[in-house]
């Protein structure tokens, strides 16, 4: 049985060769691997890259999984392309995180987007991404349409004057340095780095598991801005049902694009993606009761 991995197992014990996931209280992840790649520590964290036996390369930041080889593309496609497609005319986009660079893989895939400001707190994330996961970035650091900022991602939303037509926040749990990204005073600041039909979108975690992180953004969401809400998409190795994303606009008409703009669009951007569709888009809206009652 070539699933059978039962010999390492003890009860409630995992070896070396297990990358284990403490990420949530009473549940844990542990992932094989089959060769460790990159194991270091910068100043701000715990940074490895392993060849697993399941989802290809994986990165965790301090043991919590940040991306897979296998999975990251319903990740990065899901907070990209419903901002981009449903504003319909995005020219100027900001990522806050985002160092492996596969947000950003994803941003450039649209035509119509003329520059990029990438706001990273960790220059060791791109440089080693490039080089252990250049599936991930797939050329994207090399783009001329690129401003890579390797600053806090709080301070340079507090201190910029520059206006994007969408804002992504690729952050990590609000655990360590990626707690600021979650506070009210940086979605306050996010909004005024908008345009008008500006989208804001973030990273919530796994609301079945995670609900106070999604109901701290929507809190915050609800007092500052006109239309917010979140939509949904299952990330495998991001355990727990699926992960949630925060969606905020000063214009509800940016969310109720029809369908069939939203068909005209994704086509006439020639996207090539594996998981986003525009029918998935709007499915992605749809929340069930258990998420629905978190709203606030
Ligand atoms: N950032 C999101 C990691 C969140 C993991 N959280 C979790 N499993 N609940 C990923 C960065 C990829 N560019």
């Amino acid at each position: 049985m070539s699933d059978d991995n039962s010999e390492d197992l003890g009860a409630g014990e995992f070896g070396p060769r297990w990358s284990v996931e403490t990420l949530h209280n009473g549940y844990r992840q542990a992932l094989e691997i089959a060769d460790m790649l990159y194991d270091s520590e910068t100043d701000h964290q715990r940074i490895r890259v392993f060849q697993s036996a399941k989802f290809g390369r994986v990165l965790t930041l301090d043991d919590v999984v940040q991306t897979t080889e296998a999975d990251e593309f319903i990740y990065h496609e899901m907070l990209t392309h419903p901002a981009l497609l449903a504003h319909g005319a995005a020219k100027r986009v900001l990522i806050v995180g985002g160092g492996d660079g596969g947000m950003l893989r994803e941003v450039l895939k649209h035509p119509g987007v003329e520059h990029v400001t990438m706001v990273e707190i960790d220059a060791g994330v791109v440089e080693f991404s490039k080089r252990y996961l250049p599936s991930l970035s797939d050329g994207a650091f090399e783009d001329a349409r690129l401003n890579l900022v390797i600053a806090d991602g709080a301070d340079f939303m507090k201190s910029s004057a520059d206006s994007f037509d969408v804002v992504i926040i690729d952050s990590t749990d609000p655990i360590g340095p990626g707690e600021t990204l979650f506070t009210d005073s940086f979605y306050a600041h996010a909004k005024a780095r908008l345009t008008p039909s500006g989208v804001l979108v973030t990273q919530n975690g796994v609301p079945f598991l995670q609900s106070d992180e999604l109901v701290g953004t929507l809190s915050a969401f609800k007092a500052l801005f006109s239309d917010w809400t979140c939509y949904l998409a299952t990330v495998p190795t991001y355990v727990g049902g699926p992960m949630a994303f925060g969606w905020a606009s000063m214009d509800p008409a940016v969310r109720r694009v029809s369908d069939m703009l939203l068909t005209q669009r994704f086509k006439a951007a020639h996207l090539s993606t594996r998981y986003y569709t525009p029918e998935v888009h709007k499915a992605a809206f749809a929340l069930p009761g258990y998420v629905q009652k978190l709203l606030p």
